[in-house]
């Protein structure tokens, strides 16, 4: 080497003991009103990881109204100067910092995802966007300051959080967040950093419990300005009606995807390869980005397919606290059986199944890699959100008819293209309707760029200088002056 000492490799830590598991709520621990918990499972082991006060309707109300005392005229947080707004983020993300190892582990306990991803991919994206917007707190000028509300999905559980609170406390909000029921334990860490970071009983509230119960009472409730949603597109409608009957409360919605890769002929093959198939597998396939259909032009599909196959034959699988594993479980065994079922319809529907389609034998909610080639528009692996790893490989002749088919799906969350041709890379992004469009190159998420859906795939833009707008009111204050100068 170059004589400076070997990086130290992140590490997990040894999770004796889960520490927080009960309703969060002005800087305090609660229990259960109604007396109930629930439990939150390891999907790589099966195994219980502890018990978790489960937060319903009254829970809800009593967050809520913390959160409005917190955000009152004259409240230590509405009182606080912007600086001091922006330095409790940083303080937050410095604890997090800390914390890191543990928080990751804890995200790998919890959702199954393999552990150098929690460390480098989570808490890295988690951490930087409180940064982002702590810099934000002193730069917005003139707004007034409603109560935010958040609803989480389970496979980015910190991630989720942070894309919601950041952006929200940064334009001085105070906010009640209900974790997915999954993945209820590093939103609870994080309960206990944000008291100690030192933002005032009240300002964040997080409640787990699940959606018909905890969800639905956020969705319809009079004292909730805004509600943040990452989940599915029939449960984003379930909330935006309720919005309407309830008091027509703001509604951000982040929710499925079927996103299409656009592969020309003259791309870099190799790169294509590798990036359309890190964004069909990246998370075990559970993204909302998930790169799940892959057009190929006709005079490179064979190779493309061929290298497809054998990378992702080359995929490590294994326990996910283990730092050589790459790919973990599913989640839930409601989602293991839905993937399965969905590969079984992409065989009886005439796709050919490259590799993969298969659970692995052992314990845990594992899928193998799976690649399917000659995918036809109308089978279902093709119009499906399918939130597994299952690759669908589709061949297409010209531009025109590739644009045409890439846009024919309900949904509009992102979409790719590879080319060496930044010319047709630029044309084919304008007309591509999906909310972020990556060019030789995928996932490719910061916490300075905008993203969400068109289409079904959901409302309102997370992330970036947009996010702001979803989490403020503007006012026009308009003053007649009496006297003019000149
Ligand atoms: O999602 P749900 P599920 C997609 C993906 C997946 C499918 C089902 O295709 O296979 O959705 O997953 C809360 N009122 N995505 O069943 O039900 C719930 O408690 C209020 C895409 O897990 O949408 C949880 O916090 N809230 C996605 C959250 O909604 C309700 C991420 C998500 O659960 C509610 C996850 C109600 N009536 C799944 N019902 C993405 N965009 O990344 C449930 N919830």
């Amino acid at each position: 080497g170059d004589g400076s000492p070997p990086m130290p490799f992140p590490q997990p830590v040894k999770v004796q003991e889960i520490r927080h598991t009960k309703i969060f709520i002005n800087n305090e621990w609660h229990t259960s009103l109604k007396g109930k918990t629930f439990q939150t499972f390891n999907p790589a082991t099966g195994v219980k990881i502890c018990e978790v006060e489960e937060a319903d309707k009254a829970d809800v109300d009593k967050a809520v109204k913390a959160a409005r005392a917190a955000s009152q005229r004259g409240s230590p947080w509405r009182r606080m100067d912007v600086s001091s707004r922006g330095r409790l983020l940083h303080k937050l993300a410095d604890l997090m910092e800390r914390d890191r190892a543990l928080l990751a582990t804890m995200e790998t306990i919890d959702t199954g995802k393999p552990f150098l991803h929690s460390f480098f991919i989570d808490l890295d994206g988690s951490i930087k966007t409180l940064r982002y917007y702590a810099g934000w707190a002193d730069k917005i000028h003139g707004k007034t300051m409603p109560v935010g509300k958040c609803l989480c999905a389970w496979n980015f559980p910190l991630l989720m959080f942070m894309w919601k609170v950041a952006p929200a406390l940064c334009c001085g909000n105070t906010v009640v967040i209900k974790p997915a029921e999954q993945t209820p334990l590093t939103a609870l860490h994080l309960g206990s950093l944000i008291k100690e970071a030192g933002f005032p009983p009240g300002v964040v509230n997080i409640v787990p419990g699940f959606g018909p119960t905890a969800g639905a009472a956020i969705a319809s409730h009079m004292g909730i300005d805004k509600v943040a949603f990452t989940g599915s597109t029939k449960v984003g409608q379930l909330i935006k009606e309720a919005a309407a009957k309830s008091n027509l409360k703001r509604v951000t919605l982040e929710l499925g995807g079927k996103n299409p890769c656009i592969v020309f002929a003259d791309s870099d093959l190799q790169l294509a390869v590798e990036e359309t198939q890190k964004g069909a597998f990246f998370n075990q396939g559970q993204c909302c980005t998930a790169a799940s259909r892959v057009f190929v032009e006709e005079q490179i599909y064979e190779e493309f397919v061929r290298r497809s196959v054998e990378s992702a034959k080359s995929i490590v699988i294994g326990d996910p606290l283990d730092p050589r594993t790459s790919h973990g479980p599913q989640i839930d065994q409601k989602q293991f059986d839905k993937i399965l079922e969905l590969i079984d319809s992409g065989k009886k529907e005439g796709a050919k199944l490259e590799c993969g389609g298969v659970a692995m034998d052992d314990t845990g909610l594992y899928i193998q890699p799976t690649v399917f080639s000659h995918v036809k528009d109308h089978m279902r692996i093709a119009k499906e959100e399918i939130f597994g790893p299952v690759q669908c490989i589709f061949r297409f002749k010209s531009q025109q008819e590739a644009i045409e088919r890439a846009n024919s799906t309900e949904y509009g969350l992102a979409s790719a293209v590879f080319t060496r041709n930044l010319d047709r890379a630029l044309s084919v992004s304008a007309t591509l309707e999906t909310g972020t469009v990556w060019v030789n190159c995928y996932n490719a998420l910061h916490a300075q760029a905008p993203f969400g859906g068109y289409k079904m795939s959901g409302n309102g833009r997370e992330l970036g200088e947009y996010a702001l707008a979803e989490y403020s009111e503007v006012k026009a204050v308009t003053i007649k002056l009496t006297e003019t100068s000149i």
